[in-house]
This record gives structure tokens, sequence and C-alpha cells, in this order.
């Protein structure tokens, strides 16, 4: 078993959401916040199979190509927003109790 970590944009926070939990995958979701921007974001606990990770990780959105321009001072830095950051971890106990 594993547990995926994705952390998302909030913009892509509901379609992440809806599209996992019809994927029949158990969602957990908590409100985040990044450490560089200090801006909101989400992200999602999915416990799940090995064999249905794949799948899992296809529901996290891409990076728009052209979506760019969140400034950041006092160092003017152009960030990319959207896509996923997901993280994959090996699960060695599960219980429901
Ligand atoms: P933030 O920390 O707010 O970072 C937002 C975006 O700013 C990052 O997008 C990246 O493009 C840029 N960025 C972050 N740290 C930077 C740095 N030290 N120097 C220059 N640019 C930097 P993403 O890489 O897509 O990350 C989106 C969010 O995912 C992050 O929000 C953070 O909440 C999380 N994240 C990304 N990588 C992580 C990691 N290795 N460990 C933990 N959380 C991570």
């Amino acid at each position: 078993m594993k547990l995926i970590i994705a952390i998302v944009n909030n913009d892509d926070s509901s379609t992440v959401q809806s599209a996992l939990t019809e994927g029949g995958f158990f969602v957990t979701k908590l409100a985040t916040s990044g450490g560089f921007l200090k801006k909101g974001n989400t992200t999602f606990f999915v416990g799940t199979n090995d064999d249905k990770v794949d799948g899992a990780i296809e529901k996290e959105p891409t990076v728009p190509p052209t979506e760019m321009g969140e400034f950041f001072t006092p160092i003017m830095v152009d960030v990319l927003v959207g896509g996923a950051t997901v993280f994959v971890v090996d699960v060695d106990r599960f219980e429901k109790i």
C-alpha cells in the first residue's frame, strides 16, 4: 500500500477532489500553504494499493504551459502556477479500527 501526498493549487482543488472520489479513491483534503509564496494551497492524502497509484496521479492537474506571473517582492520572481507536487510513500501498516 502507498500514501500519495499531492499538493495542488487551490483553483484545481475541487476538480481534483471530484476526480479522485469519482475514481473510487479515498481522499483526505487539507488546507495548507506553501513556504515560498506563503499562499494557500491544498494537500490531498490518498491511501491506495500499489497498482492504483498511477491511476490516482493521472487525476492530478498538469501545469498549463502559458500560465505565468506570480510576482513576489522584494525580488521579482516568475513562478509557474498550477500542476501538482506529488510524493508517493510506502505504508508499513494500515488499519481502520
Ligand atoms: P510554495 O512553497 O509556495 O512554492 C510555490 C512555487 O514557488 C513552487 O511551485 C516553485 O515554482 C517556486 N518555489 C518554491 N520554492 C522556491 C525556492 N526556494 N526558490 C525558487 N522558487 C521556489 P511548485 O514547485 O509547483 O510547488 C508548489 C507547492 O508545492 C509549494 O508552494 C509547496 O507548498 C509544495 N512543495 C513543492 N515542493 C515541495 C517539497 N520538496 N517539499 C514540500 N513541499 C513542496
